[in-house]
């Protein structure tokens, strides 16, 4: 064989074996075990998507980019493995940028990757297609940002985007995708090497023998101990361990939303119900995965009784979260798994129950709201009013203890969260840290697709429209999702007027909507209902059914009141307008 067949014979072997950053990416995510992918497809990302349909991920397209970012966020909530969003550059970069800003605001592990312009373009400003610095812009919104120039670097970028967003406290993570980098090609065989699986992405953080000695020692001195458990602690999965704290210490507890269920509320030492009193009375306070922001009034005022009169224990992975808003008498950084097992093991070597009158006074003030509330629940009338409609969506989760319940509004979610009992961890999803509206959707779509269960999505009529063209998703894929819409005709009420009567008021919406009609335009189930009764039968039949249905729930539009529970957040006008 002549000197140049021989080279032709080569060239010819080579051709056969090359891969290009498509194919890299998809078997950078594969190889980290990255199953589902939410995003909308588009320039420069749309054969991304469907080759990741072809190889075997799952590819759910939603209507809009913040909806398919709030469904990643959530599924890496549920999943603690990173949520993926796929978008296109700038406009549908920015729509998916607000969940990521939400995921890291909530602590959810979540990877948004975007296409974007060619990086030669942007830098000189020279008008490309949906151009956009992406990468500056997503930095402050994200726990870290990425981007990827190189075929030969997609296994580490993908890799650092995993780990950043599920090690310590876990958060949105950008990584940007410039569009010539999907086409770029590269030796088969080197590109498989480049690949990196990440191995122990969130690895276990052991708390100091120290930091559990003086947290026990606070503990063993409390008169009336109380644990706040939050969502961290539901997230990290740890249900035995945080249930044998609970039980072993004797000591009661209050959930945050998320974490409602991790321990069913029907338990004995749940202080739900008495919560103001359970804040305001106890002595020492043991934080598990829970933030003392606004959520729980800072740590400080009158929700936590005299000041001076707390003493303050913290479980959290973040070293940073300790003294955020008062003292931290006895930090312990970790992970809530590895925490509490320690906690535990020191109680096992020596432990007293906390004075039975504490837990006295909480089961009563229990008893007494449990007994106050319950009448109006109970009440079959037309219109319905939150309560009574509510009462018919409790027994429903009390039957399906294994559906999951997304909720979100303002009268819709206070209340709610107040009613509706919860039996098993993680399945209530809300608006979070944020109280954002928009999450319903997104929340519930990715429920569905995670856990395989079925959804119960509680919605305000105006939370429910910053997402509601997901409908035509959650038809398109058939998921078990049950929308009950709690139509009061607007935001917190539907009885504003315009003083000048030129307009609507600005918080009503079309008096006396059918939002069911949405659903049966997509070939979902729709149904109108005006009772309670009414109600349970149409949640029912649509968790016994499977199929996507939207229940229109007519609320007395004077239901509400401004802003649910928050209303006092509201800055009030000093200026008396002059006649
Ligand atoms: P909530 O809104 O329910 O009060 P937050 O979102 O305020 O809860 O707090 C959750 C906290 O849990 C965060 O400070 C976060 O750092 C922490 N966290 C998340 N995962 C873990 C984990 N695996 N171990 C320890 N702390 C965690
Ligand atoms: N925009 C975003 C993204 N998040 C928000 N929280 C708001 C606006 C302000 N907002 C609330 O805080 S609740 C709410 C808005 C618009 C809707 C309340 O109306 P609803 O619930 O119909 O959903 P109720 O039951 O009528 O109170
Ligand atoms: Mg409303």
């Amino acid at each position: 064989m002549s000197a140049v067949a021989q080279l032709v014979d080569t060239s010819a072997d080579t051709e056969a074996e090359q891969t290009d950053g498509f194919h890299l990416v998809i078997d950078a995510l594969k190889l980290n075990g990255i199953e589902t992918i939410y995003g909308v497809p588009g320039i420069p990302i749309t054969d991304l998507g469907r080759m990741c349909q072809a190889e075997g991920i799952r590819v759910v397209s939603f209507r809009h980019e913040q909806n398919a970012g709030n469904a990643a966020a959530i599924a890496g909530f549920l999943t603690k493995k990173p949520g993926i969003c796929l978008t296109v550059s700038a406009p549908g970069f920015l729509n998916g940028l607000t969940a990521l800003a939400n995921a890291t605001t909530n602590c959810f592990p979540m990877i948004l990757i975007s296409g974007s312009s060619e990086r030669e373009i942007v830098d000189l400003q020279q008008g490309d297609y949906e151009e956009m610095d992406q990468l500056a812009i997503a930095k402050p919104l994200c726990k870290a940002a990425f981007r990827v120039l190189h075929a030969c670097d997609i296994g580490i970028g993908v890799a650092r985007a995993i780990r950043a967003a599920v090690s310590g406290r876990p958060g949105g993570v950008y990584l940007d995708l410039p569009a010539k980098l999907f086409s770029q090609v590269m030796d088969a065989e080197a590109g498989a090497k480049s690949l990196v699986k990440v191995i122990d992405a969130a690895p276990a953080q052991i708390p100091a023998p120290s930091a559990i000695a003086r947290a026990l020692e606070e503990l063993k001195n409390a008169k009336r101990p109380l644990i706040v458990l939050g969502k961290g602690a539901a997230y990290a999965q740890a249900d035995d361990l945080v249930r044998d704290l609970v039980e072993k210490s004797g000591i009661p507890y209050v959930p945050m939303s998320m974490a409602k269920g991790l321990l069913p509320d029907t338990h004995p030492l749940s202080a739900g119900a008495a919560r103001s009193t359970a804040l305001k009375d106890s002595d020492v306070v043991l934080l598990v995965g829970a933030r003392l922001n606004w959520l729980l009034s800072h740590g400080k005022g009158k929700t936590w009784g005299e000041p001076g009169s707390k003493r303050f224990i913290q479980i959290d992975i973040e070293p940073r979260e300790m003294d955020s808003n008062v003292e931290i008498v006895a930090p312990v950084v970790g992970d809530i798994g590895s925490c509490v097992a320690a906690l535990l093991d020191g109680m096992n070597k020596g432990w007293k129950a906390p004075p039975a009158d504490w837990i006295e006074t909480l089961r009563t003030k229990r008893e007494a709201n449990v007994a106050k509330m319950a009448p109006k629940l109970m009440k079959n009338t037309s219109p319905m009013d939150f309560h009574s409609a509510l009462g018919a969506l409790r027994t429903v989760i009390k039957e399906r203890p294994d559906a999951i319940l997304v909720n979100e509004g303002a009268n819709t979610l206070d209340l709610a969260r107040g009613v509706i009992d919860m039996y098993q961890p993680r399945k209530r999803l809300d608006v979070g840290t944020w109280g954002v509206m928009g999450i319903g959707m997104g929340f519930a779509v990715a429920a569905a697709i995670e856990t395989g269960k079925p959804v119960l999505a509680v919605e305000g009529d105006s939370a429910f429209g910053f997402s509601g063209m997901e409908v035509e998703t959650i038809c398109r894929y058939n998921l078990p999702v049950c929308i009950v819409i709690f139509n009061n005709n607007g935001i917190y009420r539907g009885t504003d007027t315009d003083p000048t009567g030129r307009d609507p008021g600005t918080t009503v919406f079309v008096p006396g909507s059918r939002y069911d009609k949405m659903m049966e335009a997509f070939g979902g189930v729709g149904v109108n209902v005006t009772t309670p009764d009414e109600l349970k039968r149409a949640v029912d039949a649509a968790m016994d059914s499977g199929k996507p249905t939207l229940i229109n729930a007519e609320i007395d539009p004077a239901a509400g009141s401004e802003s649910g529970n928050i209303g006092s957040l509201n800055p009030q006008s000093v200026v008396k307008k002059k006649k």
